[in-house]
């Protein structure tokens, strides 16, 4: 299916506003709106809820339906809004909610898709939302979007569309985001020198997204253990709360998150909480690439944070900001030992490998041997 002729039909229907979160499975229909959506109506979201209070918020002062678009992950952020806002029950706010089904039964996909997959059908149902299914090829797509959308607005309620995995032909997003930043590192490189830097017993939680499966392969290329490493495959934006529980049970242990900013700004309230609690075997190191780049490279808002002094505002200790590789292998000697919670960003540029694996270590083996790991020290 063309993003475009799926955008003309939901803008000949009358939606004209777009917000969300990205997805892979949804990646080429963002590229659509970014090229054909007037400035300011199409918003990237800090996470799915927010997406769907902003829309909400676009129905009551316009009348329109608007489209909030999200990976099914997404859902469970997106649900509070959903049943406290705009149910029938409530306030009954008119949306279509665009959803990308990551772990369909019978589709492979990453561990971490596979039950929110399974369950997908059922839990719309359970949330009472009427939902149409979408797929590659489908000849019917503008009755469904039609259905949708008269539904909605009959009802005054939520809609899906479930958008099945390689429904959007493919655009050439993926050009756009590797030009040239200037001496600027990957993600990859800057993940090296922070593993070479960091002694062996340093306890990292990683984050969600192409982070965790380059530290495993680093791992794994290094031929060192992964004992130490708690990798965050889904719940995105929560490893820098999973490492604030850790370094709160472990106060002898240096503990390390490896944050993007995506998931950094998606629950960015827990900045907060690092802040008051000042622990001083905190350490918050931040991989910005200003874009949600394990998912085709949208921007994630944080062009024009400045994330130094907004967690120097909030409480952390000891901040810095590194732009390269010298900067960053001269600062992390010095960083790890100074007193947390500390923050060090690392300006990187987006990109990555190809050929790059997901880890083979299922999630409950990988918590079996962290937490042997921390019992043991
Ligand atoms: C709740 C939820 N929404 C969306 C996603 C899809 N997703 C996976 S990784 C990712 C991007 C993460 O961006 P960032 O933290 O900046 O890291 P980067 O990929 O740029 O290294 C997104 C949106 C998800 N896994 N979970």
């Amino acid at each position: 299916m063309k993003p475009l002729e799926f955008y003309n039909t939901l803008k000949d229907n009358g939606i004209d506003f777009f917000t969300g979160v990205p997805d892979t499975i949804l990646q080429d229909f963002c590229v659509c709106l970014d090229e054909n959506v007037p400035k300011g109506k199409h918003i990237i979201a800090a996470n799915e809820g927010n997406a769907v209070a902003v829309a909400a918020g676009y129905h009551l002062g316009t009348g329109k339906i608007p489209l909030v678009y999200m990976q099914n992950s997404g859902l469970s952020n997106a649900q509070n809004p959903l049943l406290s806002l705009c149910d029938p029950d409530i306030y009954s706010i008119p949306l279509i909610l665009l959803i990308g089904w990551r772990g369909e039964p019978g589709v492979k996909d990453a561990v971490q898709h596979v039950k929110d997959g399974r369950i997908q059908l059922e839990l719309l149902e359970v949330l009472e939302i009427p939902y149409e299914i979408f797929s590659k090829n489908d000849k019917d797509f503008k009755t469904k979007i039609l259905k949708g959308i008269q539904v909605a607005l009959k009802k005054n309620c939520p809609f899906a569309f479930l958008i099945k995995k390689e429904t959007f032909e493919c655009s050439s997003l993926k050009e756009k985001v590797s030009k040239d930043k200037g001496d600027l590192m990957l993600r990859e490189e800057a993940l090296e020198i922070i593993i070479e830097k960091l002694k062996e017993d340093c306890t990292l939680i990683c984050t969600t997204g192409k982070t965790s499966r380059e530290l495993y392969e680093i791992r794994e290329r290094n031929k060192q253990a992964h004992f130490s490493d708690f990798l965050t495959v889904g719940s995105m934006g929560h490893c820098s709360s999973i490492a604030l529980g850790v370094a709160i049970a472990k106060p002898e242990k240096n503990v390390i998150c490896i944050d993007g900013d995506g998931s950094l700004i998606m629950h960015m309230g827990s900045l907060v909480t690092i802040g008051n609690m000042k622990l001083k075997n905190y350490i918050h190191i931040l991989l910005n690439n200003k874009v949600h780049e394990s998912v085709g490279g949208q921007p994630t808002g944080a062009e024009y944070l400045d994330f130094p002094s907004l967690v120097k505002s909030l409480g952390y200790k000891n901040v810095i900001s590194v732009k390269n590789k010298n900067e960053l292998i001269f600062q992390m000697d010095q960083f790890i030992f100074n007193q947390g919670p500390g923050f060090m960003e690392i300006h990187i540029k987006p990109g990555s490998r190809d050929d790059l694996g997901r880890p083979d270590l299922k999630p409950v083996e990988n918590k079996k041997i962290f937490m042997s790991f921390l019992k043991d020290k």
